[in-house]
């Protein structure tokens, strides 16, 4: 029995839910079709989700094709919820991409496209919604070509189209415009196949053609396009055979070490935590211990006191066929919900991590709002209550600014804001205030710069030699720790204190920003060891501890940053704009205005198309005043592009720890936090 773990991406509202349950219609696991419209789905299951209409949580669903079990996690479509789509990523053997035959191709839909060639995760095109007037097929396949990848290849086309009784035509053999076109097509990664193309345009067998595909399709190297229509049903038979033709199985060692990823987690009724994984190797069985997480351990490899115990599988369900039924164990292939293990998130790795497997991350979140309590007295509550949620979704970026008792939550945008504000209320009984979002910018280093602090040498009150470097890494490199110094010059519990402080004290630079696309190189270290002399006790004002190391990293970490300078970057979406011919003239004042740089507009009949830059915090300004400059007919497309410096007054963001930068106010802090132990 083999495994296809399979994801429906698409933009928002193209139809990937309505998809699924096409799919477990037809696979015969439900007698009944659902409609997101009436919040009857399989897939939509929360409340929220059935309420709005929308997709806020991937879900799993199983069914089979032929010997095939296919594993299929519905995604959410809406950029808000890009991370649920991130973690999905990781676990998938093929995917298949949803666009609508009437919306077209979105900018999500780029964003998307570009995340799976990067992965090279092997993928399907359904061009959705061919019933729905105003579908179009040419011109979607036309901007597929243009913005998405020119390595397609439609597999037929559709007869009544944006009608209720549209219908899938596949190509066969005898379509000559199509196997010349797969022949030009699949020439391109295949030599033999080129050399015999080149020697007889037209003499490439049917068969070999058809074979040639399904071997590159399976490599993520071309693209079958099919068309069809979740609502009636049309294509989806066509489709459903082509993913276990055109999409690979999952592979994996069931005798090998177990290894697997967990990329969602949820509670079940009585507050237990599920964690859902898809095993890559090996098996996990109940009562099967887990090493601890290693990101938990703290520097000396033990995880946090009374947590030891608690990553013992004490039940596991797989997903089969229909919903997932009750397992001895989870093998290599398959994805499992597993109970017990109590302080698992999103993203660990169970056994060993998986092999080659490259990991993609989407642009942060670019947007902050303070989060109060309705009641004082809730505040408390209010925090258990949100660090559950970033238990769920490690992109709920938590900070707590202590001095002031408020919560500072990183955010997608206002829809995110919204589900999490009603989760709150309707899940946690926790009514709660937010604060209009403001944009979350970023450092980068402008220079090197490098500090040190010898241990016993004034004016370092800790028991810690540290010298750190820091410098400019490339753009979107993120941040990264080297070793400048014997790694067995000190233990290594010492060296891992570093790391973790320097990575901590990097969320807030000179200005408060995260310092991101820097390289920190450790230059000094030394410690006094633990006091062995004969008679003589462990003595805290002689040997070095980690903490001294933690409490020292900071100074030394924002010396040389102080050194080194910063500049501070806002988030630029990427923008593109159809309005009526005429509002042209309207509409390019109001986006100098929100300081967007338009590039030259494409006139299309009755129709303009801008493509630009627009700053993110000016995103929802342009939302609200399109309607107004374009008598509701304007179509906005905006997606995160890049970081560029701010200019004029630079922001700097509140801080919510005490200020390294403040060497007077922090040793302050410490020794309070020491005296308070
Ligand atoms: N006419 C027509 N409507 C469709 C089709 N597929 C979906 N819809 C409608 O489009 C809307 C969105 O469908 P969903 O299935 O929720 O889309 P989705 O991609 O799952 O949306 P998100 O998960 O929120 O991103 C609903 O009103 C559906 O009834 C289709 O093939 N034809
Ligand atoms: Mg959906």
């Amino acid at each position: 029995m083999r495994t296809l773990n399979l994801g429906i991406l698409a933009h928002v509202d193209a139809g990937k839910t309505s998809l699924t349950e096409r799919l477990l219609h037809s696979a015969g696991v439900i007698a009944e079709i659902g409609s997101v419209d009436a919040g009857s789905t399989q897939t939509d299951s929360l409340a929220l989700e059935r309420q709005r209409g929308i997709t806020i949580k991937s879900a799993v669903v199983s069914f089979a094709v032929g010997d095939v079990t296919v594993n299929l996690i519905d995604t959410p479509g809406h950029p808000d919820f890009i991370a649920e789509v991130e973690r999905v990523l990781g676990v998938l053997d093929g995917t298949v991409l949803v666009i609508s035959a009437v919306e077209g191709v979105q900018a999500q839909t780029r964003v998307l496209m570009r995340a799976l060639q990067r992965l090279r995760i092997p993928t399907l095109i359904f061009v959705n919604k061919t019933d729905r007037a105003g579908a179009r097929t040419g011109q979607v396949l036309a901007a597929i070509a243009a913005r998405l990848t020119p390595a397609i290849a439609a597999m037929g086309s559709v007869a009544g189209l944006g009608t209720a009784d549209c219908e899938f035509r596949p190509y066969g053999a005898g379509d000559a415009a199509f196997t010349a076109r797969l022949a030009e097509l699949l020439a391109e990664h295949d030599e033999a196949l080129l050399a015999d193309y080149v020697r007889d345009e037209t003499g490439l067998s049917y068969r070999r053609l058809s074979r040639a595909l399904a071997t590159q399709a399976r490599r993520g190297l071309v693209h079958p396009v099919f068309f069809g229509s979740a609502i009636t049903g049309a294509g989806v038979g066509d489709l459903t055979a082509g993913l276990t033709r055109f999409l690979p199985a999952a592979r994996g060692d069931a005798t090998g070490p177990p290894s697997g990823t967990v990329f969602k987690v949820e509670r079940g009724p009585a507050g237990e935590k599920i964690a859902y994984v898809r095993m890559f190797s090996g098996a996990l069985r109940v009562r099967d211990r887990l090493p601890p997480g290693g990101d938990r351990r703290d520097a000396g490899g033990r995880l946090p006191p009374g947590r030891e115990g608690e990553r013992k599988i004490t039940a596991i369900s797989v997903f089969e066929r229909g919903p997932a039924a009750r397992r001895e164990q989870v093998r290599a292939g398959q994805i499992g919900k597993l109970w017990g293990l109590r302080d698992v998130q999103v993203g660990d790795t169970l056994g060993v991590p998986p092999a080659g497997r490259p990991r993609h991350r989407f642009a942060p979140p670019t947007l902050e709002t303070v989060v109060t309590p309705r009641r004082p007295a809730d505040a408390g509550a209010l925090h258990a209550a949100l660090t559950q949620l970033a238990e769920q979704d490690p992109l709920i970026g938590l900070r707590r600014d202590d001095a002031r008792g408020e919560l500072l939550l990183s955010l997608y945008g206002e829809v995110q804001k919204e589900v999490i504000q009603a989760t709150l209320a309707s899940e946690y009984g926790c009514e709660a205030g937010f604060s209009a979002s403001t944009t979350i910018c970023i450092e980068r280093p402008t220079g090197t710069g490098a500090a040190f602090e010898i241990i016993g040498t004034p004016p370092n009150p800790f028991l810690a030699t540290v010298g750190l470097r820091i410098g400019p890494a490339p753009a979107g490199s993120g941040t990264a720790f080297r070793l400048e110094v014997e790694l067995g010059s000190m233990p290594f519990a010492f060296f891992k204190a570093v790391e973790e402080t320097v990575t901590a004290a990097l969320r807030q630079g000179l200005h408060g920003w995260q310092v991101a696309d820097c390289v920190v190189t450790m230059t000094h270290s030394g410690y006094w060891p633990r006091q062995s002399h004969a008679h003589a006790h462990f003595d805290k004002s002689m040997s070095s501890t980690a903490g001294d190391f933690r409490n020292l990293t900071p100074l030394v970490l924002m010396d040389a940053l102080k050194q080194a300078g910063t500049q501070v970057l806002e988030p630029v979406h990427r923008f593109h704009l159809e309005i009526p011919a005429d509002a042209y003239g309207p509409v390019l004042p109001v986006l100098a205005r929100l300081r967007a740089v338009p590039g030259a507009p494409v006139m299309r009949g009755s129709l303009c198309l801008l493509d630009g830059d627009i700053p993110a915090a000016q995103v929802r300004g342009l939302e609200e005043q399109l309607p107004g400059l374009t008598r509701g007919e304007g179509v906005l497309e905006a997606a995160f592009g890049h970081y560029r410096p701010v200019r004029g007054a630079v922001p700097s963001r509140r801080r919510t720890d005490h200020n390294p930068l403040n060497r007077e106010e922090y040793l302050l802090h410490v020794a309070r936090r020491v005296a308070a132990r």
